[in-house]
């Protein structure tokens, strides 16, 4: 499969020739993490020719439509029978950010990887998270942002986990494209990654602590 040929379609929103793609690595069960990467670096082309207003609002609505029928598609092949029971983890994208493609990604891959995952959706406020915590009993929090402002509402979240006297029982790892290692440090949380695979995998170590 040319995946850079999907990177492109997706880029250019051609929906016809990505979906044809992306059925095409269903029907022959091929690389899904090869495919998610490509629609993701065709996501950032979307984003670099809205910044340079070539793309308007109306394209990132399509496009992210485009990029959900994508995931959906792909999402049988990320999920396994075999994974281990890991407990509960808690993902949403924080308040103020209604991007949800790649959190509904880390989701797909958390539940692949034996997480039972409560989802709690999209602009999430910091104490609705708290809340769902406590009732739930959950000891692992994922927080999406994509938005440069997510990174104030991530810093509020852990901030109203340290009013609540819960920080210490919860494990707090940030994803999505604005995190950095010092916004992590800044918003003290325990970690962050961009990255799915990687982000599953520190929360299973933190799981079988
Ligand atoms: C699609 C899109 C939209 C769609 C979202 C649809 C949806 N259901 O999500 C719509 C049209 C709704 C939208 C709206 C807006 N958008 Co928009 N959008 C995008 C776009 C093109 C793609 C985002 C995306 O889905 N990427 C693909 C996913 C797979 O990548 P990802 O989110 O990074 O996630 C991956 C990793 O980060 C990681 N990850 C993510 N979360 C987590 C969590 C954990 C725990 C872990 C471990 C890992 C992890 O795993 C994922 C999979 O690999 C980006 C451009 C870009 N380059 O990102 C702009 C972009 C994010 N949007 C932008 C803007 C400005 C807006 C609007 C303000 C536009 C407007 N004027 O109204 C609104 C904001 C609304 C709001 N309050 O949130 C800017 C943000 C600028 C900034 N620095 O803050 C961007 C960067 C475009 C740009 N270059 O200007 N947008």
């Amino acid at each position: 499969m040319d995946f850079e040929k999907l990177k492109v379609a997706i880029s250019e929103m051609d929906e016809e020739v990505a979906m044809e793609m992306i059925d095409e690595v269903v029907e022959t069960k091929g690389d899904a993490a090869s495919a998610m990467a490509a629609c993701q670096e065709g996501m950032a082309v979307v984003g670099d020719m809205f910044e340079r207003g070539e793309y308007f609002v109306g394209d990132l609505i399509f496009a992210g439509e485009l990029m959900g029928d994508a995931m959906e598609a792909l999402h049988p092949l990320m999920s396994s029978d075999s994974a281990e029971a890991l407990g509960k983890i808690i993902l949403c994208t924080v308040a103020g950010d209604i991007h949800d493609i790649g959190k509904n990604i880390v989701k797909s891959i958390m539940a692949a990887g034996g997480f039972e995952v409560i989802d709690l959706g999209v602009d999430v406020a910091p104490e609705d998270i708290v809340k769902a915590a406590k009732e739930n009993v959950v000891k692992i929090i994922g927080l999406s942002g994509i938005l440069t402002l997510a990174i104030d509402s991530m810093k509020a979240t852990v901030e109203a986990f340290k009013a609540e006297g819960m920080r210490d029982e919860v494990h707090i790892i940030l994803g999505g494209n604005p995190v950095t290692d010092e916004a992590c440090k800044e918003c003290g949380a325990d970690a962050w990654s961009t990255n799915p695979q990687e982000g599953v995998a520190i929360c299973r170590d933190w799981a079988l602590s």
